[in-house]
């Protein structure tokens, strides 16, 4: 496993129109992005995109996936992709006649990875994967046939799958939050905690830790979630990314939001601080058991900070 460094190098790759610029667009605005995706122009060469995470700077380099542009980086592999500590590969799920292209720029980047002894983790995305199409067939066997396909041709590789769509925001956020928690073993330690708490002491229905980017640090969710509280939920945490852009706002004076939402259900949000950053707590959780989550939230600030204070740089 990879240590924590001050600066990570995040490739972000796959062919023109996959939806790389939207995802990274979609990452940092979290809200209101969806006009300024339809205006997206095709990538010349390199953005950068820029964030931090528990203290590293994240550098995303978006790879323009135009034809021209991916001749040049096989020209100068060395350029582009040295010294890269993650690769998040988009691929349109929609495009299904480009899957062979795709896979075979993916082989193109992963044979330099392996010709270079780099060991780096790999997250694919299964882009566009929009809502309405999660009941259809045809889309879950393209899924499964190319995630088979990446997986028993590239086995000394860790490769993680996702499936992600602008339409969905936390599945962006789950992307880029699983490349980022690859890094530290500690995020093992951190989601044996979380786990801990939602189902034993809690008994909530979602734990979520998010830094004051909303990108997710942990989280667990109840084995068995009815579908109807499911929708409510997602709802929740898409509130709680807005929620906490605010509380960090100066005329935000509590440091904790309660709301109720239908089912009986309430949800949290709170902020807590270790060493200079916010880092915020979402839980929803039925009301009969908020007293309880009252009592026991300090236990759960204190164990958190012990892990976070290890991991922080
Ligand atoms: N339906 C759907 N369309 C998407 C999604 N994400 C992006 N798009 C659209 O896909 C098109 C291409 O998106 P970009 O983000 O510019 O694609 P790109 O991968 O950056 O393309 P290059 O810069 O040329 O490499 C845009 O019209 C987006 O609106 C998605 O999740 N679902
Ligand atoms: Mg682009």
């Amino acid at each position: 496993m990879i240590s924590m460094k001050n600066a990570i190098k995040i490739i972000v790759s796959g062919l023109d129109n996959a939806g790389k610029t939207s995802i990274l667009t979609a990452l940092d605005k979290k809200y209101n992005f969806q006009q300024e995706i339809l205006e997206l122009k095709p990538t010349i060469r390199v953005q950068y995109h820029q964030t931090e995470f528990l203290g590293n700077l994240c550098f995303f380099w978006d790879m323009g996936g135009q034809e021209q542009y991916r001749k040049l980086y096989q020209k100068r592999q060395d350029v582009y992709f040295d010294g890269t500590d993650l690769l998040v590969y988009v691929i349109d799920i929609q495009d299904k006649e480009r899957f062979d292209t795709s896979l075979a720029y993916l082989d193109l980047i992963l044979k330099f990875f392996m010709n270079n002894e780099m060991d780096i983790p790999i997250i694919v995305s299964f882009h566009k994967y929009d809502p309405e199409l999660r009941t259809i067939d045809e889309i879950h066997d393209s899924i499964n046939d190319l995630r088979e396909l990446i997986t028993e041709k590239y086995l000394t590789f860790k490769i993680l799958f996702q499936q992600t769509s602008i339409y969905d925001i936390i599945s962006i956020v789950q992307l880029i939050s699983y490349g980022l928690s690859i890094f530290d073993e500690k995020f093992f330690e951190l989601s044996v905690l979380v786990e801990e708490y939602l189902v034993n002491k809690f008994n909530s229905t979602s734990l979520i830790l998010f830094d004051q980017n909303g990108i997710i640090i942990s989280e667990f969710y109840r084995e068995f979630i009815n579908p109807d509280i499911y929708i409510e939920l997602l709802e929740t945490i898409k509130e709680h990314l807005f929620l906490l852009k605010r509380m960090q706002e100066e005329d935000f004076s509590l440091d904790y939001n309660f709301f109720t939402l239908e089912n009986k259900l309430l949800s949290y949000l709170h902020k807590i601080k270790i060493r200079n950053d916010s880092y915020y707590v979402s839980i929803v959780i039925e009301e009969k058991y908020k007293e309880n989550l009252l009592e026991k939230f300090p236990d759960l600030v204190e164990d958190i900070s012990k892990i976070l204070e290890v991991i922080l740089p």
